[in-house]
């Protein structure tokens, strides 16, 4: 049993993990902004394994700080950070970006993640043990047109994690770097500012992943022996060759 930390749990990725992994036996501290979500998924998680819920935005330092400090000791030991919180705003080209966009993208999907894991690294080197998660995306992989900011957040993810694991080796902490393709969450609707129709056509002609496909992969990387580190894992739907390939039918 482990006690592990999500970020951004309230919705998708976030939230199948947090369950699955509770489901598993594992103490989950599930994060997220809006209070009564985190309370409702606590009640439903507790019936599987100690919940301990944290509101706080990954954006806000100076509220992170306090929510993560204020943990119980018997919750302050964390075995395992997933660092999945994270969302697009808007797709336009660079020219007519909206820079409120580009700073929520750039706090969240990188300021925050730095933030979270420097308050939990430090526990980890002392204890010589632990695991990293982040959730970057193939858009790390592979830039495209309007998604610019977007994709530099994720593939600064991708150089973020390569830097802890060249940090933290030494100390016997795993990182891990997960880049999930086209998942069926509020992703989009979140990336289209609630346009529901506009995000349904990303998703529409093919079978794409469901925010447990990535849970699982998630749980093979925590899961696996405590001398294998899965450093990088990239995962498609079926249908989907890179970000911008996807055939449907
Ligand atoms: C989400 C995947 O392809 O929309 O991170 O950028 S994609």
């Amino acid at each position: 049993m482990k006690t592990i930390l999500v970020t951004g749990a309230t919705s998708g990725i976030g939230k199948s993990t947090a369950e699955l992994l509770a489901k598993q036996g594992n103490r989950i501290i599930i994060c997220g902004r809006r209070s009564e979500v985190l309370e409702s998924l606590k009640t439903e998680l507790s019936q599987f394994t100690e919940i301990f819920s944290l509101k706080f935005d990954v954006r806000n330092l100076e509220e992170l700080e306090k929510a993560i400090n204020s943990l119980p000791a018997k919750w302050k030991d964390i075995d395992v950070l997933i660092n999945n919180a994270g969302n697009a705003h808007g797709l336009d080209p660079l020219s007519a970006g909206k820079t409120d966009d580009w700073d929520s993208m750039i706090d969240g999907n990188v300021k925050g993640l730095l933030y979270v894991s420097k308050m939990i690294i430090p526990g980890m080197k002392e204890r010589n043990s632990g695991h990293i998660v982040n959730i970057s995306s193939v858009a790390a992989r592979q830039t495209y047109a309007n998604g610019v900011v977007y994709c530099a957040t994720k593939k600064a993810v991708d150089v973020i994690s390569e830097g802890m694991r060249i940090e933290l080796t030494e100390f016997g902490i795993k990182v891990t770097n997960i880049q999930p393709g086209a998942v069926e969450t509020d992703f989009s609707v979140v990336r289209f500012k609630g346009d529901q129709e506009r995000a349904a056509t990303v998703y529409a002609g093919y079978e794409p992943l469901k925010a447990e496909d990535i849970a699982d992969s998630i749980a093979y990387c925590i899961n696996a022996p405590k001398h294998v580190c899965i450093s990088d894992m990239t995962i498609y739907p079926t249908a989907q060759a890179e970000p911008r390939t996807i055939y449907r039918k």
